[in-house]
């Protein structure tokens, strides 16, 4: 399901070196995170995945297994921090 992730949200290693640094991460995270979090309260809901990906790709995956493959912490939403772990 992360690779689902990935694929919405594109490549994060903007210089191409085969790696995310620590600057490439916080800027995909941030980036992710101005696009996604509609009401900006710093979490992505599953409403707020489903219209991005209703957006981009309908078909990609289903909202709550993405949900699920990053929500840590069980709340049902995703914050930066475990939006950072698609890259580990
Ligand atoms: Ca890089
Ligand atoms: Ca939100
Ligand atoms: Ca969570």
């Amino acid at each position: 399901m992360k690779d689902a992730w990935r694929e919405l949200l594109g490549d994060w290693d903007t210089d191409g070196d085969g790696e995310i640094s620590e600057s490439e991460l916080q800027i995909g995270v941030e980036n992710a995170f101005m696009e996604m979090d509609l009401d900006g309260d710093g979490f992505i809901e599953k409403e707020e995945l489903e219209a991005a990906l209703m957006a981009r790709s309908p078909d990609l995956a289903p909202v709550s297994q993405m949900i699920k493959a990053l929500d840590t912490d069980g709340d049902g939403r995703v914050s930066r921090e475990e939006l950072k772990a698609l890259v580990f």
